[in-house]
């Protein structure tokens, strides 16, 4: 088999991908090692950039979004007892709207289908060959056959676990990490939201997290420890210790039953370059962000529309230009969303190891938001997105 554009993982980033480059005529080829039921239904990310809902209407992906999409034009930040509103339409002019990124994954494939484009699930054995060259390969076994495919390109968009990173010779990349002492247990249940808008808690007992799926459906997150055990926690705890965390004079959370739940754990990690030869790293093969500020569906959505204009220039005009400054281009948006992931995790959570000074310092850091236009703007105008390189 022979593509222009090798593309492994079919995620967020490499489905976009897959779907910017079919509307620039360039052919590609997904190669996915789990089953489209699986993919189609992993719960993560929930939260879409402004910039994100213009890439995906820009691309015809927007219909669906439009019709279930929830549109919000703030968060709240709950503190001492207290609610903080972070008013994006004053400050911004901008929204972020909440939709499943499992929606959004299903409306890439439904698109890739329907464009009668090669999709491969359930690929085994993926490995990546003469990277270095200008015939980089995938091998695989796919439908219990042997498979080579001949590229011009390969993206490694096969997330944080993935296959491509590994591949790049040892020494050429530059890694940037950090974890965090906590992790975050995440529920889904049908109820209502008690709020209409997202609420992000500092609590003595630790950060929580009132986010939605829909008028009937709550994501709701809190700070545990990083090897919490999910058997320790009844459904009544759960509920209990969102309570506690929550509490506002006049505020109640709606309960109901809990229909999913996991550990979510917390890193910040970056690879410097996100490329080497003919491979391109895009989404979580290449960062990590903690999830407290929105931002790791929409950085792989940020990386693959500046590969798709890149490839676009390459194979159109075999203009090089581009593509030998994706990365760069895109670490700039990188290690900025770094920046503002670390800074919300930092300032929301509770930090065992703080100490009275540091947590003042802390509550200080809400206050001062609470009171400063300027500080709210600066998390404003990071929250909705921040201007797209391409
Ligand atoms: P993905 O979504 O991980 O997709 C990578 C795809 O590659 C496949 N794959 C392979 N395919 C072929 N061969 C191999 N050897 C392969 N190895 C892996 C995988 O099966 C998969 O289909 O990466 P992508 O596309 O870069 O998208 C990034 C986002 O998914 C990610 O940044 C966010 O979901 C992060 N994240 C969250 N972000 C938020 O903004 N808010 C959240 O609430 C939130 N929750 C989460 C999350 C990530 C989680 N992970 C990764 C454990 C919750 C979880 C549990
Ligand atoms: C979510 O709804 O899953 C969500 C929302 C906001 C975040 C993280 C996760 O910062």
């Amino acid at each position: 088999m022979r593509t222009q554009v090798g593309i492994v993982g079919a995620g967020p980033a490499g489905l976009l991908l897959a779907h910017l480059l079919h509307l620039r005529g360039i052919a590609s080829v997904v190669v996915e090692a789990r089953s489209r039921d699986y993919v189609e239904n992993r719960i993560r990310a929930g939260v879409l950039e402004h910039t994100t809902e213009d890439l995906l209407v820009g691309a015809g992906l927007g219909a669906r979004m439009q019709r279930e999409g929830l549109a919000h034009h703030g968060v709240h930040l709950r503190f001492a007892g207290r609610d903080h509103r972070i008013d994006f339409a004053a400050l911004t002019g901008r929204h972020v709207t909440v939709y499943s990124q499992h929606k959004v994954v299903q409306d890439l494939i439904a698109a890739r289908l329907a464009a009668g484009q090669p999709l491969l699930f359930e690929a085994a054995d993926v490995a990546v060959h003469d990277i270095s060259g200008d015939r980089p390969r995938l091998t695989f076994r796919h439908d219990g056959a042997a498979q080579e495919l001949t590229c011009d390109v390969i993206a490694g968009c096969d997330g944080f676990h993935g296959i491509c990173r590994p591949a790049i010779p040892s020494g050429v990349l530059e890694i940037f990490e950090r974890t965090y002492p906590f992790a975050w247990l995440g529920i889904l249940a049908e109820a209502r939201p008690a709020a209409d808008e997202l609420v992000y808690v500092n609590h003595p007992r630790g950060f929580a997290l009132l986010s939605m799926r829909s008028p009937e459906l709550v994501r709701l997150y809190l700070q545990c420890a990083p090897d919490e055990d999910l058997e320790a926690w009844s459904d009544d705890r759960i509920w209990a210790e969102l309570a506690a965390r929550s509490a506002r004079e006049g505020f109640a959370l709606n309960e109901g039953p809990i229909v999913q739940r996991g550990i979510t754990p917390m890193r910040s990690f970056v690879v410097a370059p996100m490329q080497y030869g003919r491979l391109f790293l895009a989404g979580d093969a290449a960062h990590i962000v903690p999830p407290t500020g929105a931002k790791g569906l929409n950085l792989a959505a940020a990386d693959v529309a500046v590969l798709a204009r890149a490839l676009e220039a390459f194979f159109r005009h075999g203009d090089t230009g581009r593509l030998a400054a994706y990365s760069a281009t895109c670490l700039d948006r990188v290690w900025k969303v770094q920046r503002f992931s670390w800074w919300m995790t930092s300032m929301l959570h509770r930090f065992e190891q703080h100490s009275r000074f540091e947590r003042r310092v802390q509550l200080a850091e809400l206050e001062y938001l609470a009171g400063s236009t300027a500080a709210s703007t600066a998390l404003a105008e990071n929250y909705v997105g921040l201007q797209l390189a391409v």
